[in-house]
């Protein structure tokens, strides 16, 4: 009896499951929102979801953009994607958080930012907090775009302040990346942490109705002309000012021809290289998601206590924690 409860409870699930699919397949703004909070969680139904959807996926172009905070990234993203509506091209926006105590005015003030694309019904705009993810940010993210792909966003735009290593990575799942500047960071340019300038595929210098474009430019330029490149791709620079619009067709322009150029050379490359990070990513976070399921946080706490007073190492601990573990049991 409780048996066949069960499989009709299951046969229910299903039922409604794949009456979800379908909706975020059609586009339908209520299904994307609840699957990306879903996803985003990373709850067994955002995994199923996942699963499902994954196979839709694949035909967006994604597009990272990256830069210090206050650079312009949204108002860059907002112009750019009412860019591409007039192509009749549907838009998907991931605007990542930092962690920080100001976060939910940054999400307010996204909002505000691009108010011009709210009432737009081809454009999906979404935030993303970086905090409790555990470090698997970049999976949730990657998960998100899957279903704005999934649910016919042609173009996927994702913002993140590339300053931790998460954004970075985030940025570096994109079809292109494109990193963000503004005069006067001419030293910064230099100090820039290593590998965070060097994954940009395209350079946008912001406010350049500032003083000082040609001062940072020339610094790029330099830094450009050491750095190791991954391909014959000479990354351009293209000056913009957000705020008027200017600059942005030409930054279009840029990413056309980035495209058609992987398209001829390393996209196949570039795209298992991704998958592969986006593998271990998604194995590493399921792995730690299993090791924290069973065990109590009060565990975890006696064990960063005894860590804390040097009672014990962390990796006698960690080899303790992963024998009490039983990870062939399914969370999801
Ligand atoms: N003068 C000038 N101001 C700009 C330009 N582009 C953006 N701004 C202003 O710079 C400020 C920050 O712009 P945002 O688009 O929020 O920058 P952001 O990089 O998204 O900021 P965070 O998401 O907080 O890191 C806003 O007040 C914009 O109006 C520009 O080209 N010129
Ligand atoms: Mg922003």
């Amino acid at each position: 009896m409780e048996r066949l409860v069960f499989q009709a409870d299951r046969r229910k699930e299903q039922f409604i499951r794949g009456l979800e699919v379908e909706k975020i397949l059609a586009g339908d703004r209520r299904a994307m929102a609840r699957a990306i909070s879903a996803v985003e969680d990373g709850t067994p139904e955002g995994h199923q979801l996942v699963k499902e959807l994954f196979p839709h996926s694949g035909k967006a172009s994604v597009i990272g953009v990256t830069g210090s905070p206050g650079v312009g990234k949204s108002t860059l993203v907002e112009k750019l994607a009412a860019d591409f509506r007039l192509n009749g091209e549907r838009v998907g926006i991931v605007a990542v958080d930092p962690t920080s105590p100001f976060s939910g005015g940054a999400i307010l003030g996204d909002r505000i930012r691009m108010q011009s694309l709210f009432a737009d019904d081809g454009v999906y705009i979404r935030s993303m907090a970086t905090r409790g993810h555990l470090g698997g940010l970049a999976v949730s993210a990657q998960d998100v775009v899957t279903v704005l792909d999934a649910a016919g966003c042609g173009v996927v735009l994702i913002e993140t302040v590339g300053v931790g290593q998460d954004e970075v990575e985030i940025a570096r799942h994109a079809d292109v990346t494109v990193l963000v500047l503004i005069p006067g960071m001419g030293d910064d340019v230099q100090t820039f942490k290593a590998g965070v300038m060097e994954i940009a595929d395209i350079y946008v210098i912001n406010k350049a109705d500032r003083p000082g474009v040609e001062r940072v430019e020339q610094e790029l330029r330099a830094m450009l002309a050491i750095s190791p490149r991954r391909s014959d791709w000479s990354p351009p620079l293209i000056r913009t000012v957000a705020t008027q619009g200017e600059g942005i067709q030409e930054l279009r322009a840029a990413l056309s021809q980035f495209r058609a150029f992987a398209e001829k050379n390393a996209l196949r490359l570039r795209r298992r290289e991704q998958s592969r990070a986006r593998l271990l990513e998604t194995v590493r976070q399921r792995l730690l998601e299993k090791v924290l399921g069973q065990l109590p946080a009060e565990a975890l706490d006696a064990y960063a206590d005894d860590l804390a007073s040097h009672r014990r190492d962390p990796h006698s601990v960690a080899e303790e924690l992963l024998k009490k573990v039983d990870l062939r049991k399914t969370i999801s």
